[in-house]
């Protein structure tokens, strides 16, 4: 009889050992699980939302202050009868310190450098891949009301005339006042060879200015430019 207790209580133990670790297995894997699925998923989807948000909100302002213009161009300007400058004005290219002259980009070769812009002679000219600044300086301060360029040997080929630029004059070298800003230039220069074209400078803009900068942006035709001469006026 006794043994027959044992046995029942024996079993009794096991039965009860088994249940209870069957019992820790189905808590502990529900509880792992429910846990990782919960921890992986929110932080994730969070980041991800935020990265994608600052990324949309940050590229179209960048590219906004990037390319906005230093300051409004000019309306498209009447044709400016070159002759009627030289016969009003005073031209005062000879006021240019050519030492000074400075050039970013250079020419195809040295017979195209910007030096022959200043040389009197529609036939040499200064031809280089856009887009280039040219800086000189006067050797006296003067206020210019008008100045001129001219085109060069193949511009009825290739359409190698400035078509968009900005002509700045400053006091010191280093802070730059724009005096002009013209764009879509080809309203007005044809596809002429050795042909001046002269551009004026509104009353507003006009000062006594010692350093000069022409910057081009664009040209008619293509990737390359060039221009013959490049002249100042007073009046
Ligand atoms: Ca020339």
């Amino acid at each position: 009889m006794k043994k027959l207790i044992s046995l029942a209580l024996a079993l009794l133990v096991a039965a009860l050992l088994i249940s209870s670790c069957a019992q820790d297995d189905d808590n502990g894997t529900a509880d792992t699980t429910a846990a990782s699925d919960t921890t992986a998923a929110t932080p994730n989807e969070e980041t991800t939302a935020a990265t994608t948000e600052a990324e949309t909100t940050a590229a179209p302002e960048t590219t906004a202050a990037e390319t906005e213009p230093e300051t409004e161009p000019n309306p498209p300007e009447d044709l400016i009868d070159y002759e009627s400058i030289v016969n009003s004005k005073t031209d005062v290219t000879n006021l240019i310190d050519l030492d000074s002259l400075e050039w970013d980009v250079d020419g195809f070769n040295e017979q195209e450098e910007a030096p022959n812009l200043f040389d009197g002679d529609t036939e040499t000219k200064y031809c280089c891949s856009l887009p280039p600044i040219i800086t000189f300086k006067t050797t006296e301060p003067v206020k210019l009301t008008a100045y001129a360029h001219a085109t060069a040997n193949d511009n009825s080929q290739y359409g190698r005339a400035p078509e968009e630029w900005i002509f700045y004059g400053s006091t010191d070298g280093e802070n730059w006042v724009v005096l002009d800003y013209v764009q879509e230039a080809s309203q007005v220069i044809e596809r002429v060879d050795f042909t001046y074209y002269a551009f004026l400078i509104d009353e507003d803009k006009q000062g006594e200015y010692q350093y000069y900068k022409f910057e081009v942006f664009e040209a008619e035709g293509g990737t390359t430019f060039q221009m013959s001469e490049f002249q100042i006026f007073t009046d």
